[in-house]
């Protein structure tokens, strides 16, 4: 099929400024939402639904209030994007992403922006809580990420302007990456935190990750350990929590005012993302491929079905037309026989021929005997019942006609053979072509 052509998003200038990650993730989202070939198009077609992969990877700050949540995704950024302060900052959800104009949306806009997110709104009084943050930052790989900064948690009288355990928890669950932010001052044992952290666990355990922040702020090496030594304690006392060894990393935001001796691991989180999207690059052309074959599969049967539909609607118009041919045909020759008898042989050799009137009184004379067969006061009955007989004839031959399955035009099924060809030839020659090149780049980059 020499028509059908996935349209390329990368024009020469975009392929120079975006990162072998960055184009395959755009171009296989648009293989997916093409308004002409889109694969989620031709999936609707047959009744199957599919997603079209995300371009970015999601990733969750949560954690206790001024743990350093919004200063982590402005230092990531290098750009002050959130505000940050010891006050409570952040009370309700931004989602903070990279984009070609800098731009703050309100809860509305932003759902327009993440449909995905919609169910948000199950979490009443939160859209009013919600925001994004549109920055033009090309930072480290801000461009392939979407923070999700959260409101501060803390214990005690405060109250939420909407369920925050439950929409955390939602979000968390929608996220690629959890980051769990425990500072080392007062709020490090928030049992709020160690609610929602215990609820992840189950659903999202592999997601989840623990970073000591500001670790700059902990004084002393041993004054760190032993607030560490606390919270990895207060973790494990969680019985969903005790399973896995914990890691904790030391991170802080640098600061050449203020130089620390202390250990920052705060490059191992950016490291952490790209691994993320680097898994998130082969989930989406792993998954390129199974939608592919899923499409394929849709087809294959689709074709299959329609030739047994076919097949079976030949025998039902069989019936049909036996049962209609019946229902007519045997009240004609009833009535008929009885006209034949009414004409004299000779006429009725003179008016159609001997030949003819042969045939027509062999045909009737069957008839004529069994009517005469038939006691005198039983022949109303009988007609009665012939009657009955050839309505039920006829009703069987309208209901058979009527079991007819629909079955494919000439024009659909060339369709679906186009469909057909322009998954495989072309999709997937673009997937391994998509894939071979992202490996390539893989081992140039070790290499290097
Ligand atoms: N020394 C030090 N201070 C930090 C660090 N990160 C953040 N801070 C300070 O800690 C305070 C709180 O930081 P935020 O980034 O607002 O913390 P948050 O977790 O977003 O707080 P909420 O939004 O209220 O939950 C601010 O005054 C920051 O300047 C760090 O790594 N080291
Ligand atoms: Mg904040």
């Amino acid at each position: 099929m020499s028509g059908r052509k996935p349209r390329s998003v990368a024009n020469p200038l975009e392929s120079a400024i975006t990162t072998p990650s960055e184009r395959i993730l755009k171009e296989c989202h648009s293989l997916y939402v093409d308004s002409d070939n889109g694969l989620v198009k031709i999936a609707n077609s047959l009744g199957v639904r599919l997603l079209p992969p995300r371009k970015k990877i999601v990733v969750m700050i949560m954690g206790n209030h001024s743990a350093g949540k919004s200063s982590f995704i402005n230092w990531y950024v290098e750009e002050h994007i959130q505000k940050t302060g010891v006050a409570i900052e952040t009370q309700g959800f931004t989602f903070i992403t990279s984009g070609r104009k800098r731009e703050s949306l309100t809860g509305n806009a932003t759902l327009h922006l993440y449909p995905h997110f919609r169910p948000l709104l199950e979490f009443k009084g939160a859209l009013d809580y919600l925001s994004a943050e549109i920055s033009t930052s090309k930072q480290k790989k801000f461009s392939l990420v979407t923070f999700i900064d959260t409101p501060g948690l803390v214990d005690g009288d405060m109250i939420y302007p909407f369920d925050v355990n439950s929409a955390i928890t939602w979000l968390g669950q929608q996220s690629d990456l959890i980051f769990v932010f425990f500072d080392p001052m007062g709020q490090a044992l928030c049992k709020r935190t160690l609610n929602i952290v215990e609820r992840l666990s189950d659903t999202c355990g592999d997601k989840l990750l623990f970073y000591l922040s500001k670790a700059d702020e902990a004084g002393k090496e041993t004054d760190r350990q032993r607030v560490m030594m606390q919270i990895v304690q207060e973790l494990c006392r969680r019985p969903g929590l005790n399973k896995c060894g914990f890691e904790m990393p030391t991170i802080y935001i640098p600061n050449p005012q203020k130089p620390s001796r202390c250990v920052n691991q705060i490059d191992g989180v950016c490291q952490t993302i790209e691994k993320a999207i680097n898994q998130a690059v082969q989930k989406t052309l792993n998954q390129l491929e199974k939608d592919c074959d899923l499409i394929s599969a849709s087809i294959s049967s689709r074709l299959e079905k329609d030739k047994s539909d076919v097949s079976y609607n030949k025998s039902v118009r069989l019936y049909s037309l036996l049962y209609g041919a019946m229902g007519i045909f045997l009240p004609l020759l009833f009535i008929f026989s009885f006209i034949v008898n009414t004409f004299v042989k000779e006429h009725l050799e003179e008016l159609i021929g001997e030949g003819l009137a042969k045939i027509l009184s062999n045909l009737t004379v069957i008839v004529l005997y069994l009517w005469e067969w038939i006691p005198e006061d039983g022949q109303v009955v009988v007609v009665i019942l012939f009657m009955a007989s050839c309505y039920l004839l006829l009703f069987l031959a309208k209901h058979f006609s009527r079991q007819r399955n629909k079955t494919l035009s000439k024009k659909e099924k060339r369709s679906l053979a186009e469909y057909n060809e322009y998954i495989q030839d072309i999709v997937k020659t673009k997937k391994g072509k998509l894939y071979e090149w992202y490996l390539q780049q893989c081992a140039a980059e070790y290499d290097l």
